[in-house]
């Protein structure tokens, strides 16, 4: 379909998982599905820091900034609204406009929420113009979107994972010496958290030598508030058996790669949570904290699905490090629960890796979508 033309609109809430999931999808769309597609953000910064590094975009994909006047013209066969933002008047009125009439989707958040399933691919009529919105509801169902998944994902860790010469790579572009051998490798990008402290404190007084590796930006502030100081990157700071060590901000595929290095990935939000569930070992999800801790039910409703097929003992760890990490209030044994639980929790997260991978992508899952209602 490399004559069909998509919109993506991103408007940029805040730090970087709204423009995270556009951008990946674009790119996917472009690469994997030849489709023109053009990325309208509306805070090209943003999309400049997830894309540093990167020679430049793939044949197919135009990133644009999104402003006031822009985008001139409604084009598209299929507009994507990333996170249901707003469109346009101007826009819309040009879509109603246009013979045929182009796919709207609204891509919605993550949710493992059961009502999901029922609302995925709901049409929606436009109050005003004769255009029809559809809500798409990314998942961990068949009976939703599915994941971002890019062709070959699973394919490129495992090379990684006998490369040398690429991790060390890696490590360098992180601004990092490779970790100690032995050590538990734990990445750490989280928002600032109360639970921090405790959680350094469990790996520096633990049995077991953990290097955790902390990507510099909201995760960071509560490390160095604990420390007591502002190393750069670079530095490597010891307290008992836990060193730590800043990381540069690096281009989203080489976050891939530092998930893929580690034994255990804090992650946020949505997009590094999803990346934490490729790489296929043991995380912790920071989730976006909401007003009225509806993230709550949300966090409850992954856990649910998450630990089915766990033991007992491994599940409860699992949930107890999740809640006292998001309640901001860590439990005494929390860490050493889990600790004794990595063993059946890495098995875990490897089949529940595969198990997803079985499922049809988030990309191709739209793409489907669109010839379907376009046809
Ligand atoms: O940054 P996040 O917290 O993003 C979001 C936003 O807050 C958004 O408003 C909210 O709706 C959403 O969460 C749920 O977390 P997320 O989603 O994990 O996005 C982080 C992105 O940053 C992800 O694409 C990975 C990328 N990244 C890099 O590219 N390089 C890096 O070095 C790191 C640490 C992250």
């Amino acid at each position: 379909m490399s004559t069909w033309r998509w919109d993506i609109f991103c408007a940029v809430v805040d730090n970087y998982g709204d423009i995270g999931v556009c951008l990946r999808l674009g790119r996917q769309l472009a690469r994997e599905h030849g489709v023109q597609v053009r990325l309208w953000v509306d805070d090209l910064a943003s999309y400049r820091k997830l894309a540093a590094g990167e020679a430049r975009a793939p044949d197919g994909l135009t990133v644009h900034h999104w402003h006031a006047d822009l985008p001139p013209d409604a084009l598209a066969d299929v507009v994507v609204a990333g996170f249901s933002c707003r469109l346009p008047g101007a826009y819309l009125d040009q879509m109603a406009a246009r013979a045929p009439r182009p796919v709207w989707i609204n891509l919605e958040y993550l949710s493992a929420e059961s009502w999901v399933e029922g609302c995925h691919r709901l049409p929606s009529p436009h109050p005003r113009l004769p255009l029809v919105e559809h809500f798409f509801y990314p998942g961990f169902t068949a009976r939703t979107g599915g994941l971002i998944r890019e062709a070959g994902l699973l394919a490129a860790q495992r090379a990684f994972r006998a490369d040398g010469p690429a991790q060390a790579r890696c490590w360098q572009l992180l601004q990092t010496p490779e970790p100690p051998a032995g050590a538990l490798r734990v990445s750490m990008f989280t928002y600032e958290s109360a639970a921090m402290a405790a959680q350094l404190e469990a790996w520096a007084a633990g049995s077991v030598p953990v290097w955790c590796g902390v990507p510099l930006g909201r995760a960071w502030r509560s490390v160095s508030a604990w420390l007591g100081c502002q190393p750069a990157p670079g530095a490597l700071i010891q307290r008992g058996q836990l060193s730590i060590a800043p990381l540069a901000f690096v281009a989203q595929d080489d976050y891939d790669r530092l998930l893929w290095s580690c034994d255990l990935n804090f992650v946020r939000g949505e997009d590094s949570f999803v990346r934490a569930q490729w790489a296929g070992r043991p995380l912790l999800w920071h989730i976006y904290p909401q007003e009225e801790a509806a993230h709550r039910v949300k966090l409850a409703a992954f856990l649910d699905r998450y630990t089915a097929g766990l033991s007992a003992e491994a599940a409860d760890a699992l949930r107890a490090l999740h809640i006292g990490w998001n309640d901001g209030a860590l439990s005494a044994d929390a860490w050493q629960r889990f600790e004794q639980a990595m063993p059946a929790l890495r098995a875990h997260a490897a089949q529940w890796c595969e198990a997803l991978a079985g499922r049809e992508d988030l990309a191709a899952a739209l793409v489907d979508f669109a010839k379907s209602e376009l046809k």
